[in-house]
């Protein structure tokens, strides 16, 4: 049964699949039905194979997302804020662990639960006026979905407390410097980048790419030996799918090899 969705857009495009975050009224904001919208989006993508790469954007050329919906957080107890903190993080998990790369669009800002969401992709294209940042220290608040984990993870323990205790708002050159994101497109070719990045890792092996992106995304929190002895079996499982051997020999018979993401 197809899903009807109010604050997010879902659409294919061949076998990218793009979700736009649509709430422009509040910079895209994220609340309770937003995520949980996005929730069954990233489960919807999950079970469809022929999804190869998915990406994830806000709507409108002023925000990915600006954040959690503060006019929410200003109600909220301490029980709300815990569910809250816990529906972000389930969600940007089922995200960070789709089978399928997921590429995030970041036109405007990403900040705090935005910038967070941006961490759960594995590649961030950005406009050059993406401007990015954990600022929820001026609420009086912490990153609550993942951010003081996964940011640490990608630039490294001081990028990430100097960004985090500051809530010091960086523009893309600088985000880039980091690490934080990919690449800087300007704003109205960066959608176009990204679809064209989409389709050149869709013409590789679905298979390998699902094995590589679960050995980077499960390895990088086990210690070295368990994390080589996981890319191993995610290797040496490879052998018994048809498309390693149509990569392998297309490759020696000199021709283009054809998938079948089997
Ligand atoms: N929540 C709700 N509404 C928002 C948000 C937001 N995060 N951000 C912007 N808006 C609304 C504004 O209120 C405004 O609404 P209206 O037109 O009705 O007045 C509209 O969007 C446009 O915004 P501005 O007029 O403020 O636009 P500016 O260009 O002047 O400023 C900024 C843009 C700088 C992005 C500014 O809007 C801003 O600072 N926004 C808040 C950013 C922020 O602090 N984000 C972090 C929120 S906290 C968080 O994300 C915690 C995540 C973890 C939660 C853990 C569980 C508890």
């Amino acid at each position: 049964m197809k899903l009807a969705y109010e604050n997010i857009l879902f659409e294919r495009r061949d076998n990218i699949a793009i979700v736009t975050i649509n709430r422009p009224k509040a910079l895209n904001a994220l609340n309770f039905d937003a995520l949980k919208e996005l929730s069954q989006a990233f489960d919807e993508i999950k079970e469809d194979s022929t999804i190869k790469v998915v990406i994830l954007t806000g709507a409108g050329e002023k925000a990915f997302v600006a954040g959690a919906d503060i006019s929410d957080l200003v109600t909220f107890s301490s029980l709300d804020g815990r569910s809250f903190a816990h529906l972000g993080q389930a969600t940007i998990r089922k995200l960070e662990l789709l089978p399928q790369p997921v590429i995030a669009v970041i036109k405007g800002f990403a900040l705090g639960g935005g910038c967070e969401l941006s961490l759960g992709c594995d590649i961030r294209l950005a406009g050059e006026n993406a401007k990015l940042g954990l600022p929820e220290v001026n609420l009086a608040l912490c990153p609550g979905f993942g951010g003081t984990q996964r940011l640490p993870r990608l630039v490294g323990t001081a990028n990430a407390s100097l960004l985090t205790f500051t809530a010091d708002i960086i523009d893309a050159n600088e985000a880039l410097r980091i690490g934080l994101i990919n690449q800087i497109h300007p704003v109205d070719k960066v959608m176009d980048e990204a679809l064209a990045l989409a389709a050149k890792i869709a013409t590789k092996g679905p298979v390998a790419i699902q094995q590589a992106k679960s050995a980077i995304q499960r390895g990088i929190n086990m210690a070295m030996d368990d994390a080589l002895a996981y890319e191993a079996e995610a290797f040496s499982i490879l052998f018994s799918t048809s498309d390693q051997k149509e990569g392998c020999s297309a490759f020696l018979e000199k021709r283009k090899a054809q998938f079948k993401g089997q």
